[in-house]
Formats: C-alpha cells, sequence, structure tokens
C-alpha cells in the first residue's frame, strides 16, 4: 500500500467511560470514570486510523462527537494529508474560534490521519517520522491527587513499584500550607530523597496565594511548578517564574502552538508540557516541538502517553513523559513499562487497537 493512495471514507466514533484505579480527585474537579471519544477513521483502502480524546465531562462528549462528524463531511473522499487538512479543519470552524472545540475534534482527526498513514507505510509513527523506538522516560501521574494525606506514603510506594518509576507527580494546593508541606513530606518520607517529584496545582491558586505558597515551598527540592494559577494569566505565570528558583511548567491548556510561542515570548514559563488534544495532534505537536526545541525550552507531555511517546522521541527538547493507564481498560495491549521508561511497540501507527469487548462493556450511550 502506499501512503499517498489513503482516502477518507467515514468516521466511527464511540464514547465510552472506564474506571479509574484511583479517582481523579483535583482543583479540575473530581472524577471516578473518564471519559473517552474513540475515533475510527476507515479509509476507501482498509486502513483504519485510531485515536481517543479524553474531554474529562461527560457532558462534553456529544459536542465533540457533533464538531468530528461535521469535518468528516468536508474531508470524505478526500486524501489524507494531516498537514493541510488541520488547515482546512480548523479555517472551517474558525467563525465558532480557533481554540476549545474546534481545536480539540481537528486535533483527534489529526492523530486518527497519522496513526493511518503510518499504518498504511508499515511504520510505527516514531519511524515514520525520523526516529526511533527507545524506551521513553515517564513519571507516574496515576495518583498523589488531593486525597487524605495518611493515604499518600504507601500510594507513593505502590506507584513507583508499577514502573520503577524514577519520578512521581504530586497535586498540591490544599487549604492551608502546612498540608501541602505534610504531603510532601509523606511521599518524601515512602519513597526517598531520588525519586523526582513534580508538583501540580491544576490553576487553584490566586496569584498572590501562588507566590506565598510558592516561595514556601522554593527550597523542598521539587522537580517543577505547574499551573499555579489560570493557565491564560501569562504575564502572572512570568512574574511568578522570575521570583521562583523552582522551574515553572506550563502547557497542558496551550491551545494550538502559536499559544506556545506566546507563553515564551512572555518568559512564562521554565519548562513546555503539551497536551496533543489541544496543540493540534501530532502536526501541532511538531510545530510546537520546534519552537520549543529552538527555545532551548524541555517539552513534556500531558495524558495520551501513547502517541505522546511516539512524539517525544522525534522532540529536540524531549523532557518526561506523563503515564496515565487511563485508556489501557479499552486497549487490547496496553503499552509496557519498563525501569520507568514506556516502551512503544514495534507494531505499525501508534502501536494500539481497541478491546472490542471492553468497548461495549464502557459504552456511553449516544
Ligand atoms: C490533570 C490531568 C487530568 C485530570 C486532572 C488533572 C493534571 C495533569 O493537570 O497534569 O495530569
Ligand atoms: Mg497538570
Amino acid at each position: 500500500m502506499t501512503i499517498e493512495g489513503l482516502t477518507f471514507d467515514r468516521l466511527e466514533i464511540r464514547a465510552v467511560a472506564v474506571p479509574l484505579g484511583r479517582p481523579v480527585v483535583s482543583k479540575v474537579g473530581r472524577f471516578d470514570q473518564w471519559p473517552l471519544v474513540l475515533i475510527d477513521l476507515h479509509t476507501k483502502e482498509g486502513v483504519v486510523g485510531q485515536a481517543s480524546l479524553a474531554p474529562y465531562l461527560k457532558s462534553s462528549v456529544r459536542a465533540i462527537a457533533a464538531t468530528l462528524e461535521q469535518l468528516a463531511e468536508l474531508r470524505r473522499g478526500e486524501t489524507l494529508a494531516p498537514v493541510e487538512d488541520f488547515h482546512r479543519n480548523t479555517g472551517a470552524l474558525h467563525l465558532v474560534g480557533r481554540a476549545g472545540i474546534t481545536l480539540i475534534a481537528a486535533s483527534g482527526l489529526d492523530m486518527a490521519a497519522w496513526d493511518a498513514l503510518a499504518k498504511a507505510a508499515g511504520l510505527p509513527l516514531a519511524r515514520l517520522l525520523g526516529g526511533t523506538l527507545a524506551p521513553v522516560p515517564a513519571y507516574n501521574s496515576n495518583g498523589l491527587w488531593l486525597t487524605p494525606l495518611e493515604s499518600l506514603a504507601e500510594e507513593a510506594s505502590a506507584l513507583v513499584e508499577e514502573g520503577g518509576f524514577s519520578a512521581l507527580k504530586l497535586r498540591l494546593g490544599r487549604p492551608r500550607l502546612a498540608d501541602d508541606l505534610a504531603a510532601i513530606s509523606a511521599v518524601r518520607g515512602a519513597v526517598g530523597e531520588d525519586v523526582k517529584l513534580m508538583v501540580d496545582f491544576n490553576q487553584g491558586l490566586s496569584f498572590g496565594d501562588a507566590l506565598h505558597r510558592c516561595q514556601a515551598l522554593d527550597d523542598e527540592g521539587l522537580y517543577w511548578f505547574e499551573e499555579p494559577i489560570r493557565y491564560d494569566n501569562l504575564a502572572g505565570a512570568a512574574e511568578l517564574a522570575r521570583r521562583l528558583k523552582t522551574p515553572l511548567q506550563l502547557g497542558e491548556n496551550f491551545y494550538g502552538p502559536r499559544d506556545l510561542a506566546t507563553a515564551l515570548q512572555a518568559d512564562a514559563c521554565r519548562y513546555v508540557m503539551p497536551d496533543l488534544m489541544r496543540i493540534g495532534g501530532v502536526t501541532g505537536w511538531q510545530r510546537a516541538a520546534a519552537l520549543a526545541g529552538a527555545a532551548g525550552i524541555e517539552m513534556s507531555s500531558h495524558l495520551y502517553p501513547e502517541v505522546s511517546a511516539h512524539l517525544l522521541r522525534v522532540t529536540e527538547t524531549a523532557h518526561w513523559l506523563e503515564w496515565q493507564d487511563w485508556a489501557n481498560p479499552v486497549l487490547a495491549e496496553p503499552f509496557r513499562l519498563e525501569n520507568g521508561h514506556l516502551v512503544i511497540p514495534e507494531t505499525p501507527g501508534c502501536g494500539f487497537a481497541w478491546d472490542e469487548a471492553a468497548v461495549g462493556r464502557y459504552r456511553l450511550d449516544d
């Protein structure tokens, strides 16, 4: 099969809500289940490109699916060309905005199209993009939410054990500084000084509280401070970045590579961590990676570990993969972890397929 030969036929969109091993308890909400929109992009040649979107909220599933359908209608019968399609898809929806659901739907289609191209080429995506499949350094982000302090030590040890991890993410921003300090000390006591601790405030603090809280935590040896304040307050982030020693991390809410450029121009952060659903899928990631690379800023991933792993292999300033096992319940063969690294399978495309029986079990009503 030649990769020029793929023709967009139709999209199959199914929504599931999978159980979470550890419920997400964070400043962006509490989630016991994790909704996923599964995209199967069928081509006339029989290759099927697959991707998923994680909209956090079940109530957003319908709007995303409707937008995907609308874009599919425009692409039907055309040759798959994700870079060109990305512009046409976002352009088709710009009257309702270039971010939000426009970009989420375009990102989903883009990831599915790249998966199809890589499958047609018979190559894992990282290879198609010019890289190799070496294991990708990951931190475990599967727990350490804003849950009772007493549970954190045992959970931290279990999280390290899950894949021989050398780095974990802990959520902070409890009402009292003393409780954030107690959370850090519980985790440190359990896993020791050598395990890196990324901490995430999930935009939960006002600027003044963030300055006070982060200054008080600045000598705790934390690896990064993630999103202390609202993601769109870049001037505030820049001020925090100037006044703190611990590197500031932003990026899961960048809508498109231009948001990353704007954050770098504002000196708003030391590190970046785009999310494939918002940065613009594979196409958007590669542009973001070029900007981060040119600026010498290290780039990590947010969610979507199976696809992000491929992209980190071709990212000049690749940093850390955020590992979450949340999609595992619907994957036929979940990716393996080895010594704190995610192992990319030697399979064409992104290397995953749906477990159809599980999809049936977790399916949300249409
Ligand atoms: C996060 C991700 C998904 C749900 C809640 C919180 C978090 C992260 O910001 O960086 O993992
Ligand atoms: Mg975060």
